[in-house]
């Protein structure tokens, strides 16, 4: 395909896509935060690849989002709570039957961006790749992993899927995007609160299995209510599979809260709960995890939503 490829964000994902589709010969343009941004990457001259042993560094162009020229196709690679905003300032820029490929985790954010795009088109993106930032514009690629792409409202993929070939980025089209986007929000819904409640690696949650077991059933339930009865099977041995994979890693949200970062809690186990109480479904263990989630948020100066 053509046209250039977007990108908003220049953090651990966007970072690690950008400099893997430069790499690959693609046009990237990374849309930055705001002038002194812009400026602080001019310094740096680009972005830096840290994989394995090996440094690579890719001078992608960037610009901010008052650039004038049209945007056919954006990566939005921030976090869930920037997405709305995020899109709301490029509103302007983005032309008729534009693409918008949002690598969110958790639900609720998409919804909110297509929203405010009826003419462009939303594909959601799930992903298990890990990425995190060593200094600003330098991204270690931590972990391998892969990223379902999909659009609930049209079956068809879009022809840059070669371009994601090209750069080596691991991806499938899917029409079970949704699934596989509950999916994964109920089982960070059952790992991560509770990483933080217990301040705990993922591994710590083998002392409390009876909680992440009694979860697991409410989940089971309310994917069901939601109709994603697929996200629903197996779900309890998934999360202990998970558990055990993961033992000596700290979740992204024990993470974020040890970082003192704002964490995505209102589209994970908010949205969840919200789901539920549309449809009038009690889940008092996920509401009192929640609740206890907030409190504990708050006592830390963070953000609860
Ligand atoms: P990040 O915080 O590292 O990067 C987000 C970037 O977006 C930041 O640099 C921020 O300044 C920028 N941003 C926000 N609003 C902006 C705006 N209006 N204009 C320009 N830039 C803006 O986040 P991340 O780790 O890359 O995560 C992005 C999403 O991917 C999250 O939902 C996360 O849960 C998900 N995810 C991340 C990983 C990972 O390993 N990092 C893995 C899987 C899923
Ligand atoms: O996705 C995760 C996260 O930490 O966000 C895992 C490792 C699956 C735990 O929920």
């Amino acid at each position: 395909m053509s046209s250039s490829w977007h990108i908003l964000g220049a953090g651990s994902l966007g970072s690690l896509w950008a400099c893997r589709l430069a790499r690959a010969g693609k046009a990237v343009q990374l849309i930055l935060r705001d002038q002194r941004a812009l400026d602080a990457y001019q310094i740096a001259g680009g972005l830096t690849l840290h994989e394995q042993e090996r440094r690579s560094h890719y001078a992608v162009p960037a610009q901010t989002a008052s650039a004038g020229t049209p945007i056919h196709r954006l990566l939005l690679a921030c976090k869930a709570y920037d997405a709305a905003p995020a899109i709301a300032g490029l509103l302007p820029r983005l032309a008729p039957g534009a693409e918008l490929i949002l690598l969110q985790n958790g639900l609720g954010s998409q919804d909110e961006v297509a929203e405010q795009t009826p003419h462009a088109r939303c594909i959601f993106a799930s992903s298990t790749e890990g990425a995190f930032l060593e200094a600003p514009f330098a991204v270690r690629f931590a972990g391998q992993g892969f990223t379902w792409l999909g659009d609930p409202l049209q079956a068809t993929p879009p022809a840059w899927l070669d371009d994601l070939h090209d750069a080596g980025i691991p991806a499938q089209w899917t029409v079970d995007i949704l699934t596989r986007l509950w999916r994964k929000l109920a089982l960070n819904c059952a790992i991560n609160p509770l990483t933080v409640l217990h301040d705990c690696r993922n591994g710590g949650l083998l002392g409390h299995l009876d909680e992440v077991e009694g979860l697991c059933a409410e989940l089971s339930l309310l994917l069901q209510r939601c109709g994603q009865p697929d996200a629903a099977q197996d779900l309890a041995e998934d999360v202990q599979r998970v558990i055990l994979a993961t033992a000596a890693n700290y979740s992204s949200m024990h993470q974020d809260m040890r970082a003192g970062r704002r964490t995505e809690i209102h589209y994970l186990l908010g949205h969840a709960c919200r789901c539920a109480a549309r449809h009038q479904l009690p889940v008092p263990r996920l509401e009192h995890l929640r609740q206890r989630l907030v409190d504990s948020l708050q006592a830390r100066g963070l953000p609860s939503v």
